[in-house]
């Protein structure tokens, strides 16, 4: 539509009432499983997931009504060790576009969550296949509980919608558009410069955990630190009270405020 700006992202849209998970729906497609091709830029959309999923085989709520969740399929060419940026990249833009669009203060949590009043307001699942070939099929799933009026139970005390922050509901249509718009603009800075200065500030500026305490869980045990920011790879770093730097590797641990 007009609202698109985009020369790939967001070009072709797949919309479906009803899917087990976006992201599954695109892994069907790069198997070949499907009649519709993967290529770069190809957006699925659904307007319910029935096993959303979040990271490490986390459920991810997404009824009818009010959200967006929604896949991008991308084929950087990047090295392997590349890819776990493009999902900080995704929330620069995505945190970005939230905050253009409903005018509402969000801010980044490490390394994947959007947050508005300190609660989760959207999450980012990136998956990969075929990461050691040439062209690697990113899969860049995005959950946004924009309209949404109400959460389950156990996540009325940390789960909130634009809707419910804004006090009426976004246009979800130009939302998607603008993260289109937004997103091809970050990944084009990414993919093309191999200076990352701009991106790392970008991220560290609206980076909610920067300069305050976090305790990581990590396979080896707990500690406690410090937030100071990320390094080019989008690991967090985080200085000890021994005044080590360590390295956050996403996918390792998680990291919680105290
Ligand atoms: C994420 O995981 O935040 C990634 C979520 C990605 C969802 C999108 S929707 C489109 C695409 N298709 C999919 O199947 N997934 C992607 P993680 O950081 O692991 O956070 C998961 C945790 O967030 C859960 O364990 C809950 O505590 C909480 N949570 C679940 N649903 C939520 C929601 N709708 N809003 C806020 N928090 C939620």
């Amino acid at each position: 539509e007009e609202m698109l700006k985009t020369k790939s992202l967001g070009r072709k849209i797949l919309l479906f009432e009803q899917l087990d998970s976006t992201n599954t729906q695109a892994k069907r497609l790069i198997k070949g499983e499907t009649e519709e091709k993967a290529r770069h830029g190809l957006l699925i959309l659904a307007e319910e997931q029935t096993s959303g999923r979040g990271r490490l085989g986390r459920d991810w709520s997404s009824p009818k009504r009010g959200g967006i969740w929604m896949s991008f399929i991308l084929r950087p060419k990047l090295p392997a060790e590349s890819c776990p940026m493009l999902t900080l990249v995704a929330a620069i833009a995505v945190n970005d576009t939230i905050r253009r669009v409903s005018g509402l203060d969000s801010f980044i949590k490490w390394p994947n969550d959007i947050v508005i009043s300190g609660k989760k307001t959207c999450g980012i699942l990136t998956e990969a296949t075929g990461l050691l070939s040439e062209e690697p099929n990113i899969i860049l799933g995005i959950g946004i509980n924009a309209n949404r009026k109400d959460f389950p139970e156990e996540l009325s005390s940390s789960a909130t919608s634009l809707s419910l922050e804004k006090g009426k509901d976004i246009n979800r249509s130009l939302l998607i558009a603008e993260i289109c718009n937004s997103l091809e603009k970050y990944y084009e800075e990414f993919t093309e410069q191999g200076d990352l200065t701009q991106l790392k500030a970008e991220y560290e500026k609206y980076l909610i955990n920067r300069g305050k305490q976090v305790r990581v869980l990590a396979k080896e045990g707990e500690y406690a630190g410090t937030a100071l920011g990320i390094n080019e790879q989008g690991a967090l770093l985080v200085e000890t009270k021994e005044k080590e730097i360590t390295t956050v590797v996403s996918g390792e641990v998680s990291v919680r405020g105290i």
